[in-house]
C-alpha cells in the first residue's frame, strides 16, 4: 500500500498538496503537528502540519450524502463538479470531538461562575454545604455567615474533603451554642424551678416529664405548684400527673398564697411551678407572672418555646417574655419541626442557655437535657444527631 506524507505550514496547504499529488480520491490517514526541519526552526520551536495520505485506502465518509435524485428528474452533474474530498470524513470527528470538549469545559466553567454569581459571598468549595444548610431551614444570611467563618478556619488541604468540612462545621455550630444542661439538685437544698411561656407550647407536659424523671428515676423528692387557676382543666391536667407519679401538689390562686404553698410542700428537693400560658402581647399578665415568681424566689425560670414556630416568632416571643426574667430556654416539639436549622440564629441571638429539649408527647420519655454536640447534629440534620 502506498502511503505518503506531506508537510506544509497549515492544514489547508498540506491538504492542497495531497490533492494535487494524489488526486481528490486520496484518503487522509493522519494529521499532526511536527517540529519544522532545520536547526533555526527547532530552536524557535516552530511547527508545521504533516498529513499522511494514501490513494489505496477507502474510508467511508461519515457525512450523510444526499440520496441520488430519481433518474427522471436528475439533472446532469456539472462536468467540473469535484467529488467531496475524502479528508473531510477523517477530519470531521476530530474537529467535532475537540469542539465538544471545549464546549464541555465552557459549560462547566459557566455553571461554576453562575453559582458563584448567585451568591458571590459563598466560597465555591463550600457551595454544596451552603445549599444543604438552606435545605435544613437555616436562613440564608446565617448560612452564608457560617460557611464564610468555616472557610476562614479550613486549612487548604481540607477544602475538598466533605467529611472533614462537615466535622469542622459541626464543631463550629457546637461552639456557638449556649447550654445550661439539666436542673442540678444539691442534697439538703430546695431548688425552685418555674416554667413560663406562651399557651400550648407544652409547659404542663414538660413539668410532668421532669417530675416523673426526678421522682421515679432519680428518686428525688418533688413537689408541684400550679399558678394556672384560670382554667379548671389546666389544674386537673397537672393534678392527674401528680396523682399518677404520687407527688404533693398545691394550687396558688393569688400572690399571697405563694409563701404558704411553698411551706406546705415542706422540705422537698425540687419544686416545679407550672404557670398559665400567657400571650406575649399581654403585658399586664406578664408582669403579674413576674410578681408570682418573685414571691416564689424561683432559682430557675425556663422560658418554654415550641421549636415548630418560625425564627421571628420565637425571637419576638422571647423578647416579650423578658419582663418575666427567664434565665433558661427550654425547647419543645422538636419532633414537629421538619428541620431545625431556623433555631440556630435564634439560639445565638437569645442570651438564654438551653436546659432541655422535648420531642414528643410521651411522659416521661420524650425529654433530653440539652447537650451542645448532640444539638449541633440535630440543627445540621445529621443522621443520629
Ligand atoms: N409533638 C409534641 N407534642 C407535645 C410536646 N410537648 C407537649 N406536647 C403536646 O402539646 C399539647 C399542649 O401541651 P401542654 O403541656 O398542655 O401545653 P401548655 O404549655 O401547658 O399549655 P397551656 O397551659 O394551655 O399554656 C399537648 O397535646 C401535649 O401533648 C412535644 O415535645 N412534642
Ligand atoms: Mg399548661
Amino acid at each position: 500500500m502506498e502511503v505518503r506524507t506531506f508537510r506544509a505550514a497549515t492544514i489547508q496547504e498540506a491538504l492542497a498538496l495531497v490533492r494535487s499529488e494524489l488526486g481528490p480520491e486520496a484518503a487522509v490517514l493522519q494529521t499532526r503537528h511536527v517540529p519544522r526541519r532545520g536547526l533555526w526552526n527547532r530552536l524557535r520551536r516552530r511547527t508545521e502540519v504533516e498529513v499522511t495520505a494514501s490513494l489505496q485506502v477507502k474510508v467511508p465518509s461519515r457525512v450523510n450524502r444526499p440520496e441520488p435524485a430519481p433518474a427522471s428528474v436528475a439533472a446532469p452533474a456539472p462536468a467540473e463538479a469535484a467529488p467531496a474530498p475524502r479528508w473531510e470524513s477523517q477530519e470531521l470527528p476530530r474537529v467535532l470531538s475537540t469542539q465538544l470538549s471545549q464546549l464541555e469545559e465552557m459549560v462547566a466553567r459557566l455553571y461554576q461562575e453562575s453559582r458563584a454569581a448567585r451568591v458571590p459571598e459563598v466560597p465555591e468549595p463550600l457551595f454544596d454545604l451552603f445549599t444543604e444548610l438552606l435545605d435544613r431551614d437555616l436562613p440564608e444570611p446565617a448560612a452564608k455567615q457560617l460557611v464564610q467563618q468555616l472557610a476562614q478556619q479550613l486549612p487548604p488541604e481540607e477544602l475538598h474533603d466533605p467529611l472533614l468540612m462537615r466535622g469542622r462545621l459541626h464543631r463550629l455550630v457546637e461552639s456557638r451554642l449556649k447550654v445550661a444542661g439539666p436542673i442540678q439538685l444539691v442534697s439538703g437544698q430546695r431548688r425552685v424551678v418555674a416554667l413560663v411561656g406562651p399557651t400550648g407550647v407544652g409547659k404542663t407536659t414538660t413539668i410532668a416529664k421532669l417530675a416523673a424523671n426526678f421522682r421515679l428515676r432519680q428518686r428525688r423528692s418533688v413537689g408541684l405548684i400550679t399558678v394556672d387557676t384560670y382554667r379548671i382543666a389546666a389544674v386537673e391536667q397537672l393534678r392527674t400527673y401528680a396523682q399518677i407519679i404520687d407527688l404533693p401538689m398545691v394550687v396558688v390562686g393569688s400572690p399571697g398564697e405563694m409563701a404558704p404553698a411553698l411551706a406546705q410542700l415542706g422540705q422537698v428537693e425540687l419544686v416545679l411551678i407550672d404557670t398559665a400560658g400567657r400571650s406575649p402581647r399581654d403585658e399586664v399578665k406578664l408582669h403579674e407572672l413576674k410578681a408570682f415568681l418573685a414571691l416564689a424566689q424561683a432559682d430557675e425560670v425556663h422560658l418554654v418555646l415550641s421549636a415548630s414556630a418560625g425564627a421571628n416568632t420565637l425571637l419576638g416571643t422571647a423578647r416579650r417574655f423578658d419582663v418575666v426574667g427567664p434565665n433558661r430556654l427550654l425547647l419543645t416539639k422538636l419532633d414537629e419541626a421538619a428541620a431545625l436549622g431556623h433555631l440556630l440564629p435564634v439560639l445565638e441571638q437569645l442570651p438564654l442557655p438551653l436546659s432541655y429539649l422535648t420531642d414528643g408527647q410521651n411522659v416521661p420519655d420524650d425529654i433530653q437535657a440539652a447537650r451542645a454536640d448532640r444539638l449541633a447534629g440535630q440543627l445540621l440534620g445529621e443522621q443520629n444527631g
